[in-house]
Order: C-alpha cells, then structure tokens, then sequence
C-alpha cells in the first residue's frame, strides 16, 4: 500500500477522524489520485473493519466510529470527485431500503453518480417502499436507485418493486440495485433492470440504464 494511504487506513480502523481528515489532506496534497483514496485506502479500511467485526474483535460501536471517520475523510474528497463534470445525464432518486442504516456505500454511488453528471435526490437510510414511489412520482427520475448492506434487508427491494408496479409506476422508472450481499442473480430473480457491485461501475451501469 502506498505509504500516504497508511495512514488513513490505520485512521479509519482505529476511528480516528481526526487522522482520517489529515492523512486524506496530505494526500491530496502529493496529488494522490482521489478514487485510489477511496478505493485502496478508505474501502480497504472498511473491509478490515467489517473483518473485525466477523472475527468478534470490533462490536457495533467500533464500526460506528470507524465509519465517521470514513465519512469525515469522504466530506474532504467529495469536491476532488466532482470535479469536471457539467450537463445533466439523467435523473436518479437514491435511498438505502427499509430497516437498513448503511449508508457509506450508498453516499459513494450517489457522489460518482454525481460526478459523471446525474442529478441526485438522496432520501438517505431506512426508506420505505411507499417513500420511494412517492419520490418516483414527485421527482420522475430516470433511475431509482436502491442500497441494502444486510441480507434481511434485500426482501424489501423486492417488496420496493411490487409497490412501484401496484402504483402503475414500474415502467416509468428503472430500477438499479446494489450493496455488498446483492448480486447480479439476485437483480435478475426480483426484476431490476440493473446492478453494480461498486460504485465506480455503477456510473456505467446507469449510464447503460438510459441508453436502452
Ligand atoms: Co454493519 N454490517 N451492521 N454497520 N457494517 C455489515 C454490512 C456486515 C457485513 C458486517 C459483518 O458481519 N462482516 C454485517 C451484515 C451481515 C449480513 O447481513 N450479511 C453487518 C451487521 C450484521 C450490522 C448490524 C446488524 C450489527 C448489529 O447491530 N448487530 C447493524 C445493523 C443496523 C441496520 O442497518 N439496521 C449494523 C450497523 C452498522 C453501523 C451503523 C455501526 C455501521 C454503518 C454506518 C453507516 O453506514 N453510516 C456499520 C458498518 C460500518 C458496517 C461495515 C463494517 C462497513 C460497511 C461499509 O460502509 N463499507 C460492514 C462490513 C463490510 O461491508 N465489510 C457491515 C464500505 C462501503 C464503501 O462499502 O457499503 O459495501 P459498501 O458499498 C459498496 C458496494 O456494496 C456498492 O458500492 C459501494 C462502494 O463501492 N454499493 C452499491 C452499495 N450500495 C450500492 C447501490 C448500487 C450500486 C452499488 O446501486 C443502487
């Protein structure tokens, strides 16, 4: 690993936000590319995190602090993620589903989608099934975007779908799935139009969405 990402891994495992905000500044600094931060220092972090967690060394209040200090290190890099990027490529209405509070995958998806140009309403954590359709009907966004982190809380993905059909709403919108235990099989099985095991590509995958 890169001896400017040390840090801010070690930052993040410990949540430390503190040591978090600055290894990511100095990394900027030495011109560090801003999606290396991310995805070999900051989600690298997380996945140690999460290991702990398995191994019983981390409880839930570790994890808690270490994803602040992910989130104080991604407020710095947002703008470098954004950069460049002007014209409107479509319409994405975001949320993690109901019953689930992750929310760091979703936010990374949500600023990649933003920097390649989508228009982003972000209805944040624990969102139900009629939230988001009535978020289809307000906003007619091109893509809805659906995030889940627990396996309990794939199924209401699904149940999310059956609400957008029983509102006559299914065929105006398509539907993007994600987070770390849904799959491609899993989108196929429910009847989303697409998924995306990360954020870089989710970018691809919605883009792709609108062209077909
Ligand atoms: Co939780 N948690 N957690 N947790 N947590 C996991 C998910 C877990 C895998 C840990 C483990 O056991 N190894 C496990 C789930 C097991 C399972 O269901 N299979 C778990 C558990 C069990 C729980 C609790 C039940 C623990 C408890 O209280 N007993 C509890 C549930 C609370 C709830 O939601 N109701 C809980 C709570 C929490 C915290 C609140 C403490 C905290 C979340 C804070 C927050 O998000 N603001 C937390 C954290 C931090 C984690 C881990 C450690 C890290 C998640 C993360 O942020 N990863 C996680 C372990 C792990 O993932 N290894 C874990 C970094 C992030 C960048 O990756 O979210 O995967 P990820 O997002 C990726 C892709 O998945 C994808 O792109 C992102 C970027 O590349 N992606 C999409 C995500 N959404 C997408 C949508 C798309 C496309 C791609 O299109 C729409």
């Amino acid at each position: 690993m890169d001896s400017l990402l040390q840090p801010i891994y070690q930052s993040i495992v410990a949540g430390d936000a503190a040591g978090t905000k600055a290894g990511v500044q100095a990394a900027l600094d030495a011109r560090l590319n801003p999606a290396i931060i991310v995805n070999e220092g900051m989600v690298a972090a997380m996945r140690e995190v999460g290991r702990r967690f398995e191994a019983g060394d981390y409880y839930t209040p570790e994890m808690l602090i270490a994803a602040r200090a992910m989130q104080a290190g991604m407020a710095l890099l947002k703008p470098y993620l954004l950069q460049g990027e002007v014209k409107s490529a479509g319409k994405v209405v975001i949320g993690t589903v109901k019953g689930d509070l992750h929310d760091i995958g979703k936010n990374l998806v949500s600023v990649m989608l933003e920097g390649a140009g989508f228009e982003i309403h972000d209805l944040g954590v624990d969102v139900p099934a009629d939230k988001f359709v009535e978020a289809v009907r307000a906003h007619a966004p091109d893509i809805l975007a659906l995030s889940a982190l627990l396996t309990t809380t794939m199924p209401t993905m699904q149940a999310t779908l059956e609400s957008l059909q029983q509102a006559g709403l299914r065929d105006k919108v398509k539907v993007m799935i994600g987070g770390a235990p849904v799959t491609q099989a899993y989108a196929e099985q429910i009847g989303a139009d697409g998924f995306s095991p990360d954020a870089s590509r989710a970018v691809g995958v919605a883009q792709s969405l609108l062209q077909g």
